[in-house]
């Protein structure tokens, strides 16, 4: 295969980090042609491109060389990396830098009526999840002997379904927990919107690029704090 020269950034086609990553490119200087689908859009400006997919999707295109860099909330990208680490491997990505939206906080929630006083107020508890990993490794941290049922969404309604007893999932305003008649533990991991990147940082003209863009990141974010 042809090695690329051209630097491709991967971001989230459709959901809560997809308008604030355009905008961040935008602001770099960095234009696109959009391709018919949407998915691929070529860089006019630099020989940037940019790749519309699933925020899970992220990490591993990373991971496989199909991307340069991506935007990413840091709850995905440490999930996927806790995974592999569970796993016995060593994850190919890493978070380069944190970008200042998309913030929330993945934690664990009890029913109202639950009383928590301290990690072990888990013990033998069901904890319902999306992010298996980082839960199963806090707990495991904890020294809590609980069961982690994963789930692949509405985690918030597995205490009414009785699925579960607790949840462990994103909370950024509280509303959805109060409308489910739960309440906030304790957070086990802060997030934002992170610049994902590989382990191993690409050479030559897509080096170049990459360290363009990162100090022009930089200067925006600067501009904005
Ligand atoms: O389709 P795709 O797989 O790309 O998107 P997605 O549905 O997996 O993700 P999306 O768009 O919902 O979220 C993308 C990223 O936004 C997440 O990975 C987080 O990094 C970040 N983010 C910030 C949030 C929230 N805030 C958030 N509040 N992601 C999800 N939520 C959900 C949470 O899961 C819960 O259901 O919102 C609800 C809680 O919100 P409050 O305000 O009621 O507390
Ligand atoms: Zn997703």
């Amino acid at each position: 295969m042809k090695p690329r020269d051209r630097l491709r950034i991967a971001v989230q086609k459709s959901g809560r980090l997809s308008d604030a990553s355009q905008d961040l490119l935008s602001r770099c200087g960095l234009r696109f042609r959009h391709s018919r689908d949407k998915l691929f859009c070529f860089g006019e400006s630099l020989a940037i491109d940019l790749l519309l997919v699933r925020d899970d999707d992220i990490p591993g295109l990373i991971a496989d060389g199909v991307c340069d860099l991506g935007i990413v909330g840091r709850n995905v990208l440490a999930e996927q990396e806790c995974a592999a680490q569970l796993r016995g491997e060593t994850p190919a990505f890493e978070e380069l830098r944190s970008l200042g939206f998309g913030r929330c906080r993945l934690s664990i929630a009890l029913p109202q009526e639950l009383d928590y006083d301290g990690a072990s107020s888990l013990d033998g508890l069901r904890i319902a999840t999306t992010y298996p990993a980082l839960t199963t490794q806090w707990l495991k941290s904890e020294g809590v002997d609980a069961k982690v049922v994963v789930l692949s969404g509405s985690v918030e309604i597995a205490p009414k379904l009785g699925t579960a007893d607790a949840i462990c999932d994103l909370v950024s305003t509280g509303a959805t927990l109060q409308a489910n008649q739960l309440r906030e533990a304790i957070g086990i991991l802060e997030s934002e919107a992170v610049l994902a990147g590989s382990t191993t940082a690409p050479k030559g003209e897509r080096g170049e690029l990459m360290e363009l863009l990162l100090r022009r990141i930089e200067g925006v974010i600067q501009v904005r704090e």
